[in-house]
């Protein structure tokens, strides 16, 4: 698609950019790089989400490049005639909330699961949404600011968790390109300076309470954690040498939350959680990631030797 066909489409109209619900640096700065693009060409655009950015380090990408986001109960004055483009998500997607405005337009990186018609429709299976956008500024010659370069950079690397997970050429080549724009301290800036101190504290829980099993890590988090900090404990904890697969829970107020990394060719966290939960709660996801629900009442039958029940119950289906 050329994109100055998206430029001639949202001309003369309201116009939203919309990330998924809970969105991530990819996300955040595809929309940003988009909205740019848009306004190079004077077509102007907002960018809104619905949902919570949970993550510190993603959030200060809002003051870092200067990114103004709206959040769902701030666009209650969306009508239907306006016109919406997500980015990295598509419609009828499980984590994008149907807003009241018109997809007319998706820009993404995922595959399709639901079919949905769009006016304009750029999905490529590249490492990366940043880099289509990215692609954008290099096809149509249309210049870009240092701040929205640094944060083309930014989301490239991170959802290619530095070029080795699901790394295309086009990721690697709009990335040499964009960086020679950018503002290479917003880029650095993003690196330092990435945790907060709940943050710290959930950790400190987790390293306290770390179980390894056969190169199982379980690591129990005692407090009240948000989802987004549960799974880069998970992380973490899958770091460790001697752990090839991680099971990390939060004992939170309304019940557990678990988030699952495997390694292991052999083990699918998806599925595992899936089981490993069976009868008394939720999983599911990813053969690398997932998570996991346990609600407080069934969470209470556990009763004093919680973390044994729970331990007991993953290894069991690891070893079946
Ligand atoms: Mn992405």
């Amino acid at each position: 698609m050329n994109p100055l066909e998206l430029v001639d489409l949202l001309r003369n109209h309201k116009n939203y950019i919309q990330t998924h619900n809970f969105p991530d640096p990819d996300a955040i700065a595809s929309a940003f790089g988009l909205q740019y693009f848009l306004k190079q060409h004077g077509v102007p655009a907002q960018i809104c989400y619905d949902g919570k950015v949970e993550k510190f380090s993603t959030r200060k990408m809002f003051d870092v490049f200067g990114i103004e986001i709206l959040s769902a109960d701030e666009i209650s004055d969306m009508t239907a005639t306006d016109y919406i483009v997500t980015v990295d998500s598509q419609k009828y997607n499980a984590n994008l909330t149907d807003f009241v405005g018109n997809e007319v337009a998706c820009i993404d990186h995922h595959p399709t699961y639901t079919e949905c018609s769009y006016a304009y429709k750029d999905v490529r299976m590249v490492g990366s949404c940043s880099a289509i956008i990215a692609s954008y500024f290099k096809e149509t010659d249309t210049p870009i600011s240092d701040r929205a370069a640094a944060a083309l950079a930014y989301g490239i690397k991170m959802d290619t968790a530095d070029f080795i997970r699901g790394v295309t050429e086009l990721d690697i080549d709009m990335f040499a390109y964009i960086y020679k724009k950018a503002d290479k301290d917003l880029v650095r800036i993003m690196y330092t300076n990435v945790m907060e101190f709940a943050d710290l504290k959930a950790y400190g829980a987790a390293i306290d309470n770390i179980h390894v099993y056969d190169g199982v890590g379980f690591a129990a988090i005692p407090f009240d954690c948000p989802d987004a900090l549960v799974a880069i404990i998970s992380d973490f904890i899958l770091s460790l040498d001697v752990v090839t697969v991680a099971v990390v829970y939060a004992v939170r107020l309304d019940g557990i939350k678990f988030s699952v990394r495997s390694e292991r060719k052999d083990v699918d966290a998806g599925s595992l959680v899936k089981s490993a939960l069976k009868d008394i709660g939720s999983g599911g996801g990813h053969k690398e990631m997932a998570g996991g629900f346990i609600v407080n009442t069934q969470a209470a039958l556990f009763g004093e030797d919680m973390g044994y029940q729970i331990e007991t119950r993953f290894m069991r289906q690891i070893n079946k």
